[in-house]
């Protein structure tokens, strides 16, 4: 097994505490409109390390929420797979960790292909965790839906709206960090 480096630990730790952060810092209006940069600090983590660390990271920020009492439970199923396999999943990301890697090694630097690939990891991790809450939403939150609207349609529009307004707002926090990711996410060059 390849030894993982204590210091790919302490940046999984340190950017799961950060989602908690802003998480916290920021709450969101409804469970349909979300206007948070949450995700960002597990996608550079994921972009940077790789996507056994997103993963990592994602699964530690869904506890951390559970044990700050930020989480909301309606049974341990529900909470399992919304926060322990939806939040897990953002660090998919991290598929294109290789891509990013090669384009922040080579010169010159080509700042538009850098933000496509973060943009297109954040999609990547933003989608594959909201199709968990999809499912969680028409298993477990049709009880909320308006009268007469299927949990089907309620799901998929709540859900929908949530993952375009984050992933919007992720994406125009990613594209303006771009001149920074050589520090944020690259390793190849620097020997870290
Ligand atoms: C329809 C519906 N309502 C609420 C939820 C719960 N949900 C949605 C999105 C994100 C999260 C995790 C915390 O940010 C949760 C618990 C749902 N799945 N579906």
């Amino acid at each position: 097994m390849q030894k993982i480096k204590t210091q790919t630990l302490i940046e999984i730790a340190l950017c799961a505490a950060i989602a908690l952060l802003i998480d916290i810092m920021i709450p969101s209006p409804s469970w349909s409109f979300t206007v948070s940069v949450k995700m960002v600090p597990i996608i550079i983590l994921a972009l940077r390390r790789g996507t056994g660390a997103g993963v990592a990271g994602g699964f530690l920020w869904g506890l951390l929420q559970y044990i700050v009492g930020n989480a909301y439970i309606l049974t341990l199923f529900q909470f399992v797979l919304e926060y322990f396999v939806a939040f897990a999943l953002i660090g998919l990301a991290g598929l294109l960790a290789p891509k990013m890697q090669a384009v922040l090694a080579s010169e010159p630097a080509n700042y538009l292909k850098q933000v496509k690939i973060a943009v297109a990891a954040l999609v990547i991790g933003s989608f594959t965790r909201y199709v968990i809450h999809f499912i969680a939403g028409f298993l477990f939150w049709g009880s909320y839906a308006p009268k007469g609207q299927s949990p089907y349609l309620y799901s998929f529009l709540v859900n929908g709206g949530a993952f375009l307004s984050e992933t919007l707002c992720c994406a125009i926090v990613l594209a303006l960090l771009v001149k920074s990711y050589r520090r944020l996410i690259g390793t190849k060059t620097q020997g870290y």
